[in-house]
């Protein structure tokens, strides 16, 4: 019956889209994604990149989120394209001059697939070029006898290879494409993430852009949870509340499962049942934000259940938003990291350093052992995003700060994360800063202040 259902309600939609065929997401213009490929495409010292997009299933029912690298790249949205990139190389003995090419390659029109899942951009329609600004567009089918023309006979082909069991679409695309003879000599296969990583480390001033609006919905949303928690509500009814608050403002879906934990639960990092009733005293972390037009943010306030703080937990919190601004004091564009245990511009020893030195536990020793993650991450089109960790935080760099305090035996964690941005002219800038962050504040927006 709920298939049928949702079928009826797809099959209705699709009709419906018949008429507005567009992006749906906010897109940057084109000319971002065509400075991504040029840039990529330089790094590959004379080698050719080729990509697949994943493919969209026809029992699609729980939505089709596009992949990150693929879209960082060309900003498509729709399933099941392909991507070759290769840089222009001067005549050399015997081989040709080639000019900088770069092609999207979109399946053909599938009608009756697109009844059920939407109409799709088709190589063959006329806004093809415009509307992704790529020079040019043409059918998946002539993938083959492009490659064939274009990669040279000792050649390295850059690839989205899959390592540590993640999965791709490109290993498929691949196999059919050797299968086919597309690579006609010596050529050997890359894993072209690591390259990408390092292109994704530094965000361009519209990602920034929407790396805002992902933080100020979410920001709303906390705001929000603030306000409904008190003794009685259950962790689930929070995280439902801080989803629509943030999907009303433009969010597509949440950037990672939400963290709603009170009491004990505040001490488990990554919980994700989201299904206790919340008790009087409790403390309670929440983790959660939305993902807008792809762009993570990832904001954690820890709050107390009936609006006031207890002495312990208010010497906790305040132990971890001092380790928190100590972290922020410290920065240095260009100089500080936010990873390693004893290098001297580490952030990460700055902030553990804090908490190991203040507060005390039960048995009266420093609290840095309950210090038990790393300091940040990278955020963008994924929460924790690509990104190269051995080269200092410089301009672009979007990332979180996030210490935190778990002691199991007091039920008793505290997370404080924002979201920060190293302005060109190298300040620390806090995204997420509207955000009452104080004990102060935060007791004070729950009392509706
Ligand atoms: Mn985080």
């Amino acid at each position: 019956m709920k298939t049928k259902a949702l079928r009826l309600v797809t099959l209705t939609l699709a009709v419906a889209c018949l008429t507005s065929l567009a992006f749906s997401v906010e897109r940057q213009p084109n000319a971002a994604y065509r400075a991504r490929r040029e840039a990529l495409a330089k790094k590959t010292d004379g080698g050719v990149v080729v990509l697949f997009a994943p493919v969209e299933k026809d029992t699609e029912i729980y939505g089709f989120r596009k992949e990150d690298n693929f879209y960082y790249l060309t900003g498509y949205e729709e399933p099941a394209a392909a991507l070759l990139i290769a840089p222009a190389v001067e005549a050399k003995d015997k081989t040709p001059a080639r000019p900088y090419t770069e092609i999207l390659f979109l399946p053909a029109h599938n009608t009756v697939q697109e009844k059920w899942l939407g109409p799709k951009l088709g190589p063959d329609d006329p806004d093809a070029k415009q509307r992704t600004g790529f020079d040019r567009v043409e059918v998946l089918d002539k993938m083959r006898d492009e490659l064939a023309r274009l990669v040279p006979s000792r050649a390295t082909v850059y690839s989205d290879l899959p390592d540590f069991g993640e999965t791709s679409a490109s290993p498929e695309g691949l196999d059919w494409l050797k299968r086919a003879n597309a690579f006609l000599g010596f050529v050997s296969f890359k894993d072209v993430k690591p390259m990408l990583a390092s292109l994704r480390t530094i965000k361009d001033s519209g990602e920034v852009d929407l790396i805002r609006k992902a933080v100020d919905a979410s920001a709303a949303a906390h705001l929000a949870a603030m306000k409904a928690m008190k003794p009685g509500v259950n962790e689930h009814e929070i995280s439902a509340l801080m989803q629509y608050e943030w999907d009303k403002r433009g969010c597509d879906r949440p950037a990672y499962a939400p963290i709603v934990g009170a009491g004990f639960n505040s001490t488990v990092l990554h919980y994700s049942a989201d299904d206790a009733t919340i008790q009087n005293g409790d403390i309670i972390v929440i983790d959660a934000a939305g993902e807008y037009a792809m762009y993570a943010a990832d904001i954690t306030r820890t709050l107390p259940a009936n609006g006031k703080f207890t002495a312990r937990q208010r010497e906790i919190y305040d132990i971890v938003l001092g380790a928190q601004q100590a972290a922020m004091n410290a920065f240095v564009s260009g100089k500080s990291k936010l990873v390693g245990r004893d290098d001297p511009d580490s952030l990460f020893k700055v902030a553990y350093e804090y908490i190991n030195t203040h507060g005390k536990d039960s048995h009266g020793e420093p609290l840095g052992k309950y210090f038990i993650h790393g300091l940040g991450h990278y955020i963008g089109l994924n929460v924790h995003d690509a990104g190269d960790y051995t080269i200092p935080l410089a301009p672009g760099m979007t990332f979180t700060i996030e210490p935190g305090i778990y002691i199991p035996e007091e039920k008793l964690g505290v997370r404080i994360e924002d979201d920060y941005w190293v302005d060109p002219a190298g300040k620390l800038v806090k995204l997420s800063g509207s955000l009452p962050s104080t004990a102060e504040e935060v007791e004070k927006a729950m009392a509706g202040k």
